[in-house]
């Protein structure tokens, strides 16, 4: 049997549609307002894409069953665009992270939006989202700068997008570049600004990741531990992540300031880890050990910190600039897949 559908000019309209973006509206009104938010707006977006792509929404006015649907394609817009406005922030411990409600990753920003998200990623150093989906990944992380390709992750990458990074769980003895406190590659040159990642698939329990602020690592210091630092550079080489890569560490190590000022809130943080600092420069091996203990110590503190229990869908993405993070390898032999993006930076100062 042919189904029903409505004359409508030069294309018909199936009632099946018509009853399908009826449903889909009022669902999706429900789903919102019970706090699913991802889900109505992508289950609105579906439909007023499949309305505005296929047809020639002029032209559907001309009945009255078509008018009807017109003007709910149309609300169904506006709804989205309201929907893409509601964004609220929620702050997820006293030192760092905001989650961000009501955005969808997934569709592109208008440049507005990604103004707030910005600022609020500048205010907060590091922010959960939800639902990015592979495909949109490298979109979402072509809006916060290039994207830094590194030969020391290059197994990693994945050969149809290698602009993204596959990081699956090689067991725990496979875990000593991201079980440990670290600000990522911040022994090259020009260190990478932020790095995106989504959860694709999780473990049942475990493998949360944990971030610090390095900020108040160094605004909580003494005068005159700032004063002491003041001017100090240290010596970073990515000997550890070369051997995990399986590859030779042919970089030379570099100098970065062990206070780093951030380019774009001109806030001042500490900027040393244990996995890639070597020593402190102009120091004797027992000084530079002994200050290095100290800072890396505190870096992580845990008032600095918050630790992130992923659920399905989850989007982290932070700023190596002013944080450090740890990934915990709780989780055995699991699988964990995570794509990661990286954003390229600038010499530290
Ligand atoms: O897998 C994680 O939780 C984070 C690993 C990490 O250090 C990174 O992707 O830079
Ligand atoms: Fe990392």
């Amino acid at each position: 049997m042919r189904p029903l559908r409505f004359a409508l000019g030069p294309r018909n309209l199936p009632v099946s549609k018509a009853l399908e973006l009826q449903a889909t509206t009022s669902l999706a009104r429900l789903l919102w307002y019970s706090g699913r938010r991802d889900k109505a707006r992508a289950m609105l977006a579906d439909i007023y894409n499949w309305f505005t792509e296929g047809f020639d929404t002029a032209s559907l006015k001309r009945s009255q069953g078509a008018a009807r649907a017109t003007r709910r394609v149309k609300s169904v817009g506006s709804m989205l665009k309201a929907m893409d406005r509601q964004i609220t922030m929620k702050r997820l411990t006293g030192a760092i992270g905001a989650e961000v409600k009501g955005l969808t990753l997934n569709h592109g920003l208008d440049d507005s939006t990604f103004a707030i998200i910005h600022q609020a990623f500048l205010d907060h150093c590091m922010f959960r989202g939800q639902f990015l989906e592979p495909a949109a990944q490298t979109a979402f992380t072509h809006r916060w700068g290039n994207v830094l390709r590194a030969s020391y992750l290059r197994q990693l990458e994945i050969p149809e997008n290698p602009e993204v990074l596959a990081s699956v769980n090689r067991g725990k003895a496979f875990a000593f570049t991201t079980e440990q406190w670290h600000s990522d590659l911040s022994f090259m040159a020009a260190p990478p600004a932020h790095a995106i990642l989504a959860a694709q698939v999780l473990p049942e329990t475990g493998g949360d990741t944990m971030f610090a602020n390095q900020y108040l690592a160094y605004e909580t210091l003494s005068d005159g531990m700032k004063r002491l630092l003041e001017g100090l550079r240290a010596l970073l080489g990515g000997a550890k992540l070369a051997a995990y890569s399986g590859i030779e560490n042919s970089a030379p190590p570099q100098s970065h300031p062990v206070v780093r000022t951030h380019p774009e809130t001109c806030r001042k943080g500490l900027y040393v880890n244990r996995l890639y600092t070597y020593s402190i420069d102009g120091l004797t091996e027992a000084e530079s050990r002994g200050l290095l203990d100290f800072l890396c110590e505190r870096s992580c503190r845990p008032d600095f910190t918050y630790r992130h229990q992923w659920a399905a869908g989850d989007v982290i993405m932070w700023d190596n600039r002013c944080t450090l993070h740890y990934a915990v390898h709780d989780y055995g032999e699991a699988t964990r897949v995570m794509h990661r993006t990286t954003i390229a930076g600038e010499i530290p100062r």
